[in-house]
């Protein structure tokens, strides 16, 4: 798909309003503050980002101090979302409105944006998923119960139909640019590992499967480099080296095995790990797609919901990732996948024997997710599309 127009014809910038509720860990506003980011420098929205735990925003972009009620940060506005009543000090109805992860927005800001005229183009953005049914419910309108509002659905996806992912358009450029030697030297303090070592990155939640899996990694014949950011798998590194805790700075080694810890980063700045690594460890929901984008083979440990409900979004994402896979890589990357989300023990060297298949097969993925749009462009298409038609 084309990029699309970002604005109305003959129409003033867009101001966008978009609400975030943190739930746990970094996703929600993880995704959020790329999206407000995204609308903002290459569709020229003004955007508002509420967001009620600016110490978690923090982590993500330093300049956010989360002691202010109202600041800017790379030409967004952020609004802290204290209560969920809270709409802002003055209340401003945006033309559009962006209720991210089903999260409430204050009823006094329903109420006004009913009052509006023109009414905002109300949109709520769910979580991704690469299941077949996203495609039937993507922006699938939902008249307001009690007030003149039509609220959208926006899904997320892998395949056509959907709403994409998030892609900057500067991002493949940065990527082939990235100088992968220098990030060596400036983060690990070290030179570039040649190519008989596989460096591997490893963003996870607690996992019970990373106990057998450092040890294979230690006890291999290969030597792995393994790139931990700081965070809740550092407690499995800890355990496995016999030390108190694995942070930032620290490294350790047992046999073929070499590793070290990371400190957060700055959003922008994450995906230079991605692309240092050979294969990435990934997480969540902004992880696993800078994943796909980074062009390199991947493990995602998806987020755990309750009753097994992220199995077939799990199985989703394999049957579109693997789907040009000859069967014996696609059987290792679903094994390994599995495995690694507590069903099964993760089997390295298996996993390392398709490496070629799996490189390839990441390019061309990226190529095949790239062609339905990216989720910033399609949100901007549809919105443009809504207000010229009213
Ligand atoms: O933090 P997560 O586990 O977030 C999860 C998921 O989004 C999940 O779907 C959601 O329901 C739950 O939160 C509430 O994983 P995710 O989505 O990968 O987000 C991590 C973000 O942190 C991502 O934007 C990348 C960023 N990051 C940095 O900016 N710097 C870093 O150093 C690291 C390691 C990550």
């Amino acid at each position: 798909m084309s990029t699309p127009p970002s604005k109305v014809p003959g129409a003033q910038e867009l101001a966008c309003d978009i609400f975030c509720a943190v739930i746990d860990n970094f996703g929600d506003i993880g995704v959020c503050w790329r999206l407000a980011r995204q609308l903002r420098a290459e569709h020229g929205w003004r955007v508002r980002l509420f967001v009620d735990d600016l110490t978690v925003f923090h982590a993500l972009c330093p300049e956010v101090d989360a002691t202010l009620p109202r600041q800017e940060a790379m030409g967004v506005v952020i609004e802290h979302w204290r209560a969920p009543a809270h709409a802002g000090d003055t209340l401003s109805i945006a033309d559009v409105v962006i209720e991210a992860f089903a999260c409430e927005l204050p009823r006094v800001y329903i109420a006004a944006m009913a009052r509006r005229d023109p009414k905002p183009v109300w949109i709520n953005l769910e979580y991704l998923s690469g299941e077949d049914w996203v495609a039937d419910f993507h922006m699938r309108p939902s008249p307001h119960p009690r007030y003149p509002l039509e609220k959208s659905f926006f899904f997320p996806g892998l395949g056509a139909g959907t709403g994409g992912v998030l892609k900057e358009r500067d991002l493949d450029t940065r990527r082939e640019r990235f100088d992968a030697a220098s990030w060596w030297r400036e983060r690990v303090g070290i030179e570039r590992p040649g190519d008989e070592q596989t460096v591997v990155s490893l963003f996870a939640y607690e996992n019970p499967s990373a106990d057998a899996l450092l040890a294979q990694w230690r006890d291999g014949d290969a030597p792995v480099v393994l790139l931990v950011p700081e965070g809740r798998i550092s407690g499995a590194l800890a355990r496995f080296f016999g030390l108190p805790g694995f942070t930032a700075g620290m490294s350790a080694r047992a046999d073929a095995l070499q590793v070290y810890a990371f400190g957060f980063v700055e959003q922008p700045r994450f995906d230079e790990l991605l692309w240092a690594a050979d294969i990435n460890f990934v997480r969540g929901e902004d992880s696993f797609v800078r994943a796909q984008w980074a062009n390199k083979p991947f493990v995602w440990h998806i987020y755990p919901q309750a009753d097994n409900a992220h199995v077939p979004k799990l199985d989703a994402a394999l049957a579109h990732y693997t789907r040009a896979l000859a069967p014996a890589a696609r059987n290792a990357v679903t094994r390994f996948w599995h495995a690694w989300n507590g069903a099964g023990t993760p089997d390295w060297a298996e996993l390392r024997r398709h490496r070629p298949a799996l490189e390839a097969r990441a390019a061309r993925w990226a190529e095949e997710l790239a062609s339905i749009g990216d989720l910033a462009g399609n949100l901007a298409a549809h919105v443009a599309a809504r207000m010229t038609r009213r």
